[in-house]
């Protein structure tokens, strides 16, 4: 099989699938393209018009989630666990990370110190929760890296960059979340899953949307 990712450089959600692709040492193709300012062919093929998609030979898969759990069935090692009931629990937490990413979104986005306090305060209640179903580590469910971890990899690696313009938010996070980042971000697939001037290009693009957080860097 032929595997093409289409990606815009700074999304999340493209990462989780690069992360799944490098645990499986599976070859990929890989197209960047400007999210305001979609080709034509990528509209034509893009049913939300969104990022990412995986081509695969002439057929077109598209949702990070879903793209990542064809991956686990075609190409080993399974990241996803065994037991159909965990495997049900953690598609949702998986969910309940893309809603994680969406309100860390926000943060960026945020203009001015009362919104920032304002999100702040909606990411903090969603660690409590998250907090709650997280394993003694190193990941999500124990010694195993799963494709929860890969999922959640993207959040921890944005909440780093934030941090350094922003320390109120070291405290935000749980000492026990903030560990299985720490381990997520230490592990090849992760490092090796963002273009070389990743965090720049962060920056940029928040500063471009005239995120206050990031306007300082
Ligand atoms: N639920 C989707 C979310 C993907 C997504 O939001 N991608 C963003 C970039 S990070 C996108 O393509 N946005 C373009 C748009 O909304 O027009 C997934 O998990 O793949």
């Amino acid at each position: 099989m032929k595997l093409e990712l289409v990606s815009f450089a700074i999304c999340p959600f493209v990462q989780r699938a690069v992360i799944a692709l490098k645990e499986k040492q599976v070859d990929f193709d890989i197209t960047y393209i400007d999210l305001e300012n979609t080709p034509a062919w990528f509209k034509l093929i893009s049913p939300f018009g969104k990022v990412p998609l995986l081509k695969v030979d002439n057929e077109v898969l598209f949702e990070s989630a879903i793209i990542n759990e064809f991956l686990d069935e075609v190409y080993p090692p399974v990241l996803h666990p065994e037991d159909p009931l965990e495997r049900a629990k953690h598609r949702g937490w998986i969910e309940f990370g893309s809603n994680l990413l969406f309100e860390q979104f926000k943060l960026v986005l945020a203009q001015d110190e009362e919104a920032i306090v304002q999100q702040s305060e909606v990411l903090g209640g969603l660690f409590a929760r998250l907090v709650q179903e997280v394993s003694d580590g190193p990941y999500f469910a124990g010694a195993r890296f799963s494709l929860l971890d890969a999922a959640y990899a993207p959040l921890f690696m944005r909440y780093e960059i934030l941090k350094k313009h922003r320390e109120e938010l070291a405290d935000l996070m749980p000492s026990k979340l903030d560990a299985w980042g720490q381990a997520l971000l230490a592990r090849e697939s992760v490092k090796d899953s963002v273009v070389d001037d990743f965090e720049q290009r962060f920056i940029n693009f928040g500063q471009s949307k005239g995120s206050f957080i990031l306007a300082d860097a």
